[in-house]
């Protein structure tokens, strides 16, 4: 185990640059309609391993998310905002 933990290590410094990198994405979450929401959605999207900051505009109904994008992914992330009961969408 530990031999492949450090085989794992070195991989991963190797190729660092190219893959494993901090990542922002909004995402669009029109089932936002009241003042709680944000506070569900935030709670959801910083539960996910590798999500750094979470910046949920209420206005807007968006969640900006900075994630390590080695760790998790946008489909990850829209997951567990469908899961917390709002379902999103990236926004273009
Ligand atoms: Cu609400």
């Amino acid at each position: 185990m530990k031999q492949l933990v450090l085989t794992l290590a070195v991989l991963a410094a190797g190729s660092a640059p190219v893959w494993a990198a901090e990542q922002t994405v909004t995402l669009d979450i029109p089932g936002m309609t009241c003042g709680v929401c944000p506070i569900t959605v935030h709670k959801a999207l910083m539960a996910v391993p590798g999500v750094k900051d979470v910046r949920v505009d209420e206005a807007k109904k968006n969640a900006a998310v900075t994630f390590d994008d080695s760790k998790t992914s946008v489909q990850a992330l829209i997951s567990a905002t469908t899961d917390a009961g709002y379902p999103s969408t990236v926004s273009h």
